[in-house]
């Protein structure tokens, strides 16, 4: 059961993410959202958005999509980080704050070699490639963005997992000082999300240390995060601090909240509806709140390289 009363809220499309908010809370999301939408890009007063240093990477070309980039400033300015608040411009307004140096990574559990690596050797671990991705959110939203860093894959067999080794969870940071958004209590923090080891071992899956060829900016995740993209948005955890490979499957921060709308797989599928709202098509940020939707397609486009880890699985039971 779920923790969290969800009211009943018809046109919750805008803001599903939000259910659990007090209904003040949650009008007062719609109007940000909808003005962030209008003008492709808010900014509010004080915002910030302070550059960050280059990070040189190579274009991967197997990982290439001619889609039109998704601006930089819309990147940037509209995403989700709850720790940092609900809106869609908290993340640029309060991240700045938070502390991304020095910053270790643990790496626990199921492994031969468990260890902790700092970040700044994690960046030198294998070189860093550009890859383009799309990003699909479970509000419906989408955007293409070039990522830089490598295969988690690369990371995980330095620790050699064992066999036991069946699940990986991301633990990312708490840091109470910096981050308005722990006090909502919405997530039992930190927030956790998690892959089946196989998943987590796919080329695909990427550990993301920089974005339009720079080290992230706070609000996208720094100084490490993972991008999973044919996975809705929220699989993929940013600012982590622990990686754990586990044997059982973990109890995920969203799976926690509403277990009937949010699932451990999350994969993108236009088929298969959020209880409240359709999954079948998306909005791409940037193209102006009043353009023709998209179709959004199976495994966020992604299929040839990763449908064959669903084989004969039920998407609807396992969504
Ligand atoms: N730690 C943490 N990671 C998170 C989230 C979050 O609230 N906290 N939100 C997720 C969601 S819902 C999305 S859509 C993406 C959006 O961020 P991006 O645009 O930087 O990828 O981050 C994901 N990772
Ligand atoms: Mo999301």
């Amino acid at each position: 059961m779920s923790r969290f009363t969800i009211p009943p809220i018809a046109s919750s499309e805008i803001t599903p993410e939000a259910v659990w908010l007090s209904r003040r809370k949650w009008l007062q999301q719609v109007g940000a959202g909808a003005v962030a939408l209008g003008a492709g890009g808010f900014l509010p007063a004080g915002a910030a958005g302070e550059a960050t240093e280059p990070l040189p990477a190579t274009p991967n070309p197997d990982y290439w999509l001619s889609n039109r980039q998704t601006s930089e400033k819309d990147v940037t300015s509209y995403n989700n980080f709850y720790e940092f608040g609900t809106g869609k411009t908290d993340p640029l307004r309060h991240a700045g704050s938070m502390q991304t140096r020095p910053w270790t990574v643990t790496i626990e559990g199921e492994v031969v070699k468990p260890r902790s690596f700092d970040i700044d050797d994690l960046l030198k671990l294998a070189s860093i490639e550009e890859r383009i991705y799309r990003l699909r959110c479970v509000e419906a939203w989408s955007m293409v963005i070039p990522w830089s860093g490598y295969s988690l894959s690369t990371l995980l067999k330095q620790v050699e997992p064992t066999s036991k080794a069946k699940y990986v969870e991301f633990v990312t940071v708490v840091q109470p000082e910096a981050m308005p958004g722990l006090n909502d209590r919405i997530i039992e923090w930190p927030y956790v999300e998690g892959l089946r080891i196989d998943e987590a071992m796919h080329p695909l899956t990427m550990l993301v240390f920089g974005v339009y060829g720079k080290m992230l900016p706070n609000q996208n995740g720094a100084p490490m995060r993972v991008a999973i993209p044919w996975k809705y948005g929220f699989k993929s955890g940013k600012s982590i601090v622990k990686i754990r490979l586990r044997e059982t499957m973990p109890v995920t921060s969203w799976v926690g909240i509403a277990p009937n709308e949010y699932g451990f797989y999350a994969n993108v599928n236009p088929t298969v509806p959020h209880p409240r709202w359709s999954q079948a098509s998306e909005r791409r940020i940037g193209d102006g709140f009043f353009a023709p939707r998209v179709d959004t397609l199976m495994y966020n486009g992604y299929g040839d390289q990763v449908a064959s880890l669903y084989a004969g699985m039920d998407l609807a039971k396992y969504y």
